[in-house]
């Protein structure tokens, strides 16, 4: 069994600044090494910063119903899969139907900090509805960040207005720099008025994507690069994308899972073109990190959703509620201005406590223990605070002898929503046993009898004792536990652990 060795603050850290620094606090502050500037873009939007995404929720209107281009993966009816799993868009809106659904969602979710527009179609191949909507915004809801995301051949053209919008955040996917690969992406663009199919569409398609990145960077806006990782397609070739686009100064990189169901009728469906494993995409995301900042918690949103990241709170919104709705936005504003401080303040604070937990697993001075994943069962707010059974997805935490990082989110299915709709709540149970797999724990508020027989069965470990603790501090004392009784001395399977357990 290895002896863990608690070392004093600043006491020969691999960093020589010690616990001083603010990096053993309670929560990971990911942006403490930004420009103050770039800090004040990102701190409170969901997808450019880990953290907020924990606090900050976003909304998109879909406003934008054509595309320039075709990809494979992509069936019009459904959302754009840039920024968005399959579903049907509910309501196409107008502009001014946008606007209004804007400033009821800022006025009831003060916690909204970005609207994005990503669809279901390319925003800047709709480029009138786009641009009304961001002028009327930029002037009545001004303390909203705007954000839009394109598949890059009209962008170069659009630079400069998106900047007049002061629009901040741009994403553009990028699936290739490479024709010969594009041409199996992309059947088609629409340029100057004609359809360029094959490879030469897809350098059409390149060469716009680069030269958009190039101008958003120079012009000091922040690039995100979406990529979809579609295997035996473009999976090794996005090492390369990720080099290039770093280079040319993209903020962040998220490489995206291809979703591919035959029933959504897309070529790449009907095919039968598989997407990643988890573990596949995980790898490839480990390999195109280097010191690039990746993006782990995309949950591939539809073109219309709302909230925090993870969630869909849409059909609160649907435009017949909100025509009956009663805004007062300057009020919304204050609140909103309270809120947003009251987050800041209560992250702040976290950052600043020094965590025991986190302190010990940081100083731990060896090499001997693996690394765990565990699961964390979470609401929003950073914290432990969602019942097992209510979890629609489980955050996924790698704690290592060094750090506790977030790797990724797995999707599952309701199991208990407290109806009468658990008549098949084995079989749901079964799943999500099955999704969780490669995890060693799963933290949660509360688990009921049943679903902790069946994972401790399945060699994992459910664990309660953590409710309403920060995620990151209750990993690292689990992972702490685990290092205490000997169970991280050698690499484990799954298999031994269930029996180690036993
Ligand atoms: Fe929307 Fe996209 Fe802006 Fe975010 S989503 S336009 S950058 S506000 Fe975020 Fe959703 Fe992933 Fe997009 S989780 S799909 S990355
Ligand atoms: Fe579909 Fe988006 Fe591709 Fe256009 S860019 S074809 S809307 S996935």
């Amino acid at each position: 069994m290895i002896e863990l060795k608690v070392l004093g603050q600043g006491e020969n850290t691999p960093s020589g600044g010690g616990c001083s620094s603010g990096g053993c606090g309670s929560t990971n502050d990911q942006l403490s090494h930004l420009p103050e500037a770039i800090r004040q873009k990102v701190f409170n939007h969901p997808c450019y910063s880990e953290e907020a995404h924990h606090h900050f929720a976003r909304m998109h209107v879909a406003v934008a119903p054509a595309c320039n281009i075709q990809c494979h993966y992509c069936n019009r009816k459904y959302d754009c899969a840039n920024e968005s799993r399959p579903g049907v868009v509910s309501e196409l809106l107008n502009p001014d139907q946008a606007v209004k659904k804007v400033m009821a969602v800022a006025a009831e979710i003060p916690q909204m900090s970005v609207l994005g527009i990503a669809g279901p179609g390319d925003p800047l191949a709709n480029p009138e509805r786009t641009f009304d909507t961001f002028r009327q915004l930029t002037e009545k809801a001004p303390d909203i960040k705007l954000c839009v995301s394109t598949n890059g051949l009209a962008l170069p053209a659009v630079v400069d207005e998106l900047c007049q919008h002061n629009i901040d955040h741009v994403t553009i996917t990028i699936n290739c720099v490479d024709p010969e690969v594009g041409a199996k992406i992309y059947p088609w663009v629409f340029w100057n008025n004609r359809r360029v199919k094959g490879r030469k569409g897809a350098k059409i398609l390149i060469e716009q994507q680069q030269k958009g990145l190039e101008m958003l960077v120079e012009r000091g806006v922040l690039v995100k690069v979406n990529s979809v990782m579609i295997p035996g397609v473009n999976d090794e070739h996005l090492k390369e994308v990720s080099r290039i686009v770093k280079e040319k100064g993209a903020f962040l990189h998220n490489v995206m899972p291809l979703i591919a169901e035959a029933e959504h009728g897309t070529f790449y469906g009907v095919m039968g073109q598989r997407g990643p494993t988890n573990d596949e995409l995980m790898a490839l995301q480990d390999e195109c990190a280097g010191d690039m900042n990746m993006m782990r918690h995309c949950r591939q949103c539809r073109a219309d959703a709302v909230g925090l990241l993870g969630e869909d709170r849409g059909e609160e919104f649907s435009m017949d509620k909100v025509e009956m709705m009663d805004i007062d936005y300057e009020a919304a504003m204050v609140k909103r201005k309270a809120v947003h401080e009251a987050i800041e303040a209560d992250l702040e604070a976290r950052r600043k406590q020094s965590n025991e937990a986190l302190v010990t697993l940081k100083n731990m001075n060896t090499t001997e223990t693996r690394p765990v994943l565990m699961a964390v069962a979470t609401a929003g707010g950073g914290v432990i605070n969602q019942h097992f059974g209510h979890a629609t997805e489980f955050l996924i935490y790698e704690a290592s002898a060094t750090d506790v990082r977030f790797v990724s989110h797995r999707k599952v299915e309701l199991y208990c929503s407290g109806g009468d709709t658990c008549g098949d709540a084995e079989t749901t149970l079964e799943k999500i046993v099955h999704t969780l797999e490669g995890c060693e724990v799963v933290l949660c508020s509360k688990i009921g009898f049943e679903p902790w027989g069946m994972l401790e069965e399945a060699g994992i470990q459910p664990n309660g004792e953590h409710a309403m603790e920060p995620i990151e501090e209750a990993v690292a004392a689990v992972y702490l536990d685990m290092a205490r009784n000997g169970q991280l001395d050698e690499p484990k399977s799954q298999a031994e652990a269930r029996e180690l357990r036993a």
